[in-house]
């Protein structure tokens, strides 16, 4: 049985206080509402990392995660934040390789690789995003775009350090769009995921790897998302922002 995850990426949003306070309301509804065997992660902007996390100590199914981490291990790279540093404030999950850190701060495969290195050595589990622009769909490219994306990126770690690796579908043009890929197109791509991580890794670890889609996912798809066999759960935008959608998209497993 795979892990079933739905992580909020709340992105460069909220301050101090409205971050306590949508913490404390998820949290509150995660223990009062969900059943399931569910794994929620709340990933905050970094300097509310440690009090978010101070707030879901005592509640089991919630964990933290950060939306970056630093290639480096430590030194003079100002504005950097290590995995280390992640660590020792408590977090679990780093989200690596999202587009957005794609497109507007140039990342590439190799320093995404790095980043895997660096919070896999450290005990995080990444969460690595791959997902296609509109023009390789529309071009009839995306699988081949995708597996490129994880050729790139993950095919040079071992069999040992891929185990804890989550990996996230995000279609690009279905990011902050309204615009959603059916189940359908998400299941396809899932399944083809797994099929080159089966050719990359071992098959169990393939088979064992959650697989989460993300892009304009609400309370309104996600049941039937997440119906898919190859879908393992969600990397949540902006309703992740919102206490009751992101609970109620934690509900539709
Ligand atoms: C979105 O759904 O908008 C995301 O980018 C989630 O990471």
């Amino acid at each position: 049985m795979r892990k079933r995850i739905v992580a909020g990426n709340w992105k460069m949003n909220k301050t101090y206080e409205e971050a306590l306070t949508l913490v404390s309301e998820i949290d509150n509804m995660v223990k009062d509402e969900v059943n399931g065997d569910v794994t929620v992660i709340v990933a905050p902007p970094f300097p509310f990392l440690q009090s978010v996390g101070k707030l879901t100590q005592g509640n089991d199914r919630m964990h933290l995660a950060a939306q970056n981490v630093s290639e480096h291990e430590s030194g003079a790279y100002t504005g950097e934040v290590s995995a280390a540093m992640l660590k020792s404030v408590g977090v679990q999950y780093v989200i690596i390789g999202h587009s957005e850190r794609r497109m507007y701060h140039h990342e590439d495969a190799q320093s995404l690789y790095k980043k895997l290195k660096t919070a896999i050595a450290q005990g995080i589990t990444p969460i690595f995003c791959c997902g296609e622009p509109l023009e390789e769909r529309d071009a009839d490219r995306h699988f081949d775009y995708v597996d490129k994306q994880l050729h790139d990126s993950l095919s040079y770690l071992s069999n040992e350090e891929f185990d804890n690796v989550v990996v996230a579908y995000e279609p690009i043009w279905a990011i902050g769009t309204g615009r959603t890929a059916s189940s359908q197109q998400a299941q396809e791509m899932h399944a083809y995921i797994r099929e080159q991580l089966s050719r990359m890794f071992d098959a169990e670890a393939a088979f064992k790897c959650s697989i989460l889609y993300g892009g304009s996912c609400n309370p309104g798809n996600a049941k039937e998302l997440f119906s898919q066999p190859d879908v393992d759960g969600g990397l949540i935008g902006g309703a992740s922002l919102k206490s009751r959608d992101f609970t109620d998209i934690i509900k539709s497993f």
